[in-house]
């Protein structure tokens, strides 16, 4: 089905100066196979590296003996726990304050965790040796189930932590619960919904993996890394392993995805750096996709209680949710650091309430480590199940059509900026016509008169909404740092004497297109075609410093600065005009590319001429340096709240319980839409990995903590054969604060997908009395839900 809207708008224009539909400038490069990622790096002599891991979930280690290992001849080092605790290097800090082993020393915390390592010539050898490697392990009680973790007599977990007595890892609260429970009290209607957001992970197509280089001669680390965040990683290396910052230059090349897997420091990247600096060698890791899956970065995790409380004619009155949280056996979190759940707080979504209350309490497990990555928006993810899901559940109760239900309790567009009851300030949203358009795109009415229809010949016809609101562009710094770092981010221009131009980032792509979009910022500002703007990101030694992207911060915070940064440039552009026409500043008028007299367009100079007088011979005004350049480092003053409306027509077999997703009607906000094409891409692909979390994917364990989902034949995700042709339709509020008015939308589609999709299998099988069921929703949890036996998962 076509989008008539957006076609009109947008498709014509394929070399836009500035911002429209435009083709990815990597395209030709990634199209070729000629990307370049951490994998392909080759050094001369470089040696491989594998890591031994623990085969149990909680065990003591006895003994470790290396020496078989040590003797083959293609190895050139055997490290343990042991070793790097004589170096000070056995624990490493994560994002979020934790302390994480980097190789086990005392004890191994979850199945898959990093125990030893081999250095060997080729990587089959430093494989083999792994083999002959002998541990001796002291099996102990696991904590699997998230709900036994505080349990009296529960086995400990973090007893490296001085005083820790218990499997609890922090409690966090938010919103006002005296004022939520008066309100509560009050209701007419008051509905309560146990939900489960289960364990996934992000596998990104390319696993992580490093490359560290270490000269003792100068004390230089160089390392390539499948890093979203290069600064962030090398300033912690710095401080971890002692290594001058100015020493050590982290490059994170292409990436193949990162979805927030690649945040985290992992061991494995440590562990290639001790390797270079032990052997004198260049060492390459690189992970399979076991080991990706059973020990990198998991997201989710969230039991949830969610209530909510309204009036009988359905005006939602207050949210109130109680959460455990499953952080695994160290809390890799990555989130600001005032922020432990993340930017959970939005679980009042985008309606206008009167009172909100959260209390969470997170636990250590014997579990990998994690806890926000996949997309998340640092946990706005389960906000918005939450808070879709539970409205939902009240539409059910009051009898009441859930697009009425969310259109009677909209924030309305006078009331922004926006304060919620839990303390974030929406920026802008105008969320009916976005609401009324998807009902549009769907043909909401019809819809609804088909289902009907077929409920009458016992067909299983859902139809699901799903309304969302987040918060991206971390982080105003007076609010948000990471282990101190605050969240600004550097950007730089460069105008070259004829007219080309390189811009340096902070942020790191990985598949966002940031090559090209950030070019359009650039041209959009300056007017210098995107073809001729070049974008280097991703190596700490050339772009300025900042945070990386994730939390879709790339748009928010570093395109700001990017078009702040042409500004500057534009605005000295404009005196060099100003001296080349012989007129006063003030007689200039700027038109995308150049400057002309007022009144007079034909008397005129282009960038590329006032760029060539920048840097040549000739006179420039007194006092102005030559060239034609700036640099800056910009703080947000709020995050971006983009929103969106979803509908899902789903169809499930009575017979089978299997559900096939008929159609999906995505239409987003973000403000000033820079590449309508990748926003398009950004969505698509956040709709996919909806469709995977909400019937497919999930992380399970059984009783000993074996991970069950450690390949992906057991790990599904989906393919063009579960998703359906994606239909997309947008609107634009602007965010106020932003220079081009533009906010995130990198994660719109994972964080909105899932309760959309959900609610539809949910309406689907009304008929038969079903008010909720857990992801994912595979064939035989279906059948459950339908006949009443569903167990919590
Ligand atoms: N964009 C735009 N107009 C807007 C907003 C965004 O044209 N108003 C464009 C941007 O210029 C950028 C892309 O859309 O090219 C995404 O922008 P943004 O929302 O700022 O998100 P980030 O660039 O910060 O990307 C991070 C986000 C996150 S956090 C995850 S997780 C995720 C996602 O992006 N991982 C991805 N999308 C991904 N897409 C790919 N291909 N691979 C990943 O690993
Ligand atoms: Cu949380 S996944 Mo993205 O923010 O890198």
């Amino acid at each position: 089905m076509t989008d008539t809207r957006q076609r009109s708008f947008e498709d014509n224009d394929q070399k836009p100066m500035g911002f429209g539909r435009m083709l990815r400038k990597e395209d030709p490069r990634f199209v070729r196979g000629r990307g370049r990622y951490t994998d392909d790096v080759q050094l001369p002599g470089m040696l491989h590296l594998a890591i031994l891991r623990s085969p149990f979930a909680h065990a003591r280690i006895v003994s470790v003996d290396t020496s078989a290992a040590a003797a083959l001849p293609e190895v050139k080092a055997v490290i343990t726990g042991a070793d790097l605790a004589g170096l000070g290097l056995a624990w490493m800090p994560t994002l979020s304050g934790d302390v994480q082993a980097v190789l086990a020393t005392d004890k191994v915390r979850f199945q898959g965790q990093e125990v030893a390592f081999v250095v060997a010539t080729d990587r089959y050898a430093a494989r083999d040796a792994l083999e002959l490697i002998d541990v001796e392990y002291d099996v102990l009680d696991p904590v699997i189930d998230v709900r036994q973790a505080l349990a009296e007599g529960a086995p400990l977990i973090r007893d490296d932590l001085d005083g820790k007595t218990d499997n609890h890892c922090f409690d966090w609260e938010t919103g006002d619960a005296d004022a939520t429970a008066a309100v509560f009290a009050k209701a007419d209607v008051v509905v309560s919904q146990d939900l489960v957001y289960p364990r996934v992970h992000p596998a990104p197509m390319e696993t992580c993996g490093s490359v560290a280089d270490f000269d003792p001669v100068e004390g230089r680390l160089k390392l390539w890394s499948t890093t979203q965040a290069p600064h962030a990683h090398r300033t912690l290396y710095a401080m971890v392993a002692g290594i001058p910052e100015h020493k050590i230059q982290v490059i994170s090349p292409d990436l193949g995805g990162g979805f927030g897997n690649k945040v985290p420091i992992y061991p494995g990247y440590v562990c290639s750096i001790v390797g270079s600096i032990v052997t004198g060698k260049p060492v390459k890791w690189m992970e399979d996709r076991s080991e990706n899956l059973i020990s990198t970065g998991f997201a989710r995790d969230y039991i949830m209680r969610g209530e909510i409380a309204a009036t009988r004619d359905g005006k939602i009155l207050a949210i109130r949710t109680n959460v455990l949280a499953d952080h695994g056996a160290f809390n890799g979190t990555a989130a600001p650091v005032k922020y432990p759940a993340g930017f959970f707080g939005v679980f009042t979504g985008s309606y206008d309430i009167e009172a909100a209350y959260c209390s969470m309490t997170a636990v250590y497990t014997n579990k990998a480590p994690g806890g926000v990555a996949y997309a998340c928006s640092f946990r706005i993810t389960e906000a918005v199940y939450l808070v879709e899901r539970i409205v939902d559940c009240l539409a059910y109760e009051l009898d009441m059509d859930p697009a009425a239900l969310r259109l009677k309790n909209f924030i309305q567009p006078d009331q922004f900026p926006y304060m919620s009851k839990t303390g974030w300030e929406y920026d802008s949203g105008d969320y009916e016509p976005t609401m009324r358009l998807a009902m549009e795109l769907a043909g909401y009415d019809e819809l609804r008169k088909e289902q009907a229809e077929k409920r009458t010949r016992g067909e299983l016809m859902g139809i699901g909404i799903s309304f969302f609101t987040e918060a991206v562009g971390a982080g105003p710094r007076k609010h948000m740092d990471i282990l101190g770092l605050g969240m600004a981010d550097g950007c730089e221009l460069r105008v070259h004497p004829t007219g080309k131009a390189v811009v340096r980032l902070s942020v790191q792509t990985q598949g966002q297109g940031h090559e090209t979009t950030f070019a359009q910022i650039i041209a959009e500002e300056i007017g210098i075609a995107p073809a001729d703007i070049d974008v280097v990101h991703g190596d700490t030694d050339n772009t300025p410093f900042g945070l990386g992207t994730y939390g879709s911060r790339s748009t928010p915070v570093s395109g700001a600065a990017a078009a702040l940064v042409a500004r500057k440039v534009r605005d000295k552009a404009r005196l060099i005009a100003s001296s080349m026409l012989e007129v006063s500043v003030a007689d200039l008028e700027w038109e995308k590319g150049s400057f002309h007299v007022k009144g007079d367009p034909g008397t005129a100079v282009t960038i590329q001429d006032i760029a060539m007088r920048a840097h040549g011979a000739g006179d420039l005004p007194d006092g102005l340096e030559g060239g034609l350049e700036a640099q800056i480092c910009y703080n947000p003053s709020n995050l971006t709240y983009p929103h969106g409306a979803y509908i899902c027509v789903v169809d499930v077999d009575p017979g089978t319980a299997v559900v096939k997703v008929r159609r999906f009607i995505a239409v987003d906000d973000c403000g000033t839409r820079i590449n309508p094409m990748i926003i398009e891409g950004q969505v698509h692909g956040g709709l996919t990995d909806g469709v995977g979390m909400a019937l497919m994917e999930m992380i399970s364990f059984d009783e000993d903590g074996n991970c069950l989902g450690a390949s992906l034949m057991d790990y599904l995700i989906p393919t063009a054969l579960e998703v359906p042709d994606w239909e997309t339709g947008f609107t634009v509020t602007p965010s106020p604060h932003h220079p081009i008015g533009a906010k995130g939308v990198g994660e719109s589609a994972t964080v909105g997908s899932p309760p959309a999709i959900v609610n539809a299998v949910v309406d689907a099988l009304k008929p038969y009395g079903v008010r909720h069921a857990d992801m994912p929703l595979t064939p035989s949890r279906v059948w459950d839900a339908m006949r009443g036996t569903a167990q919590p998962p």
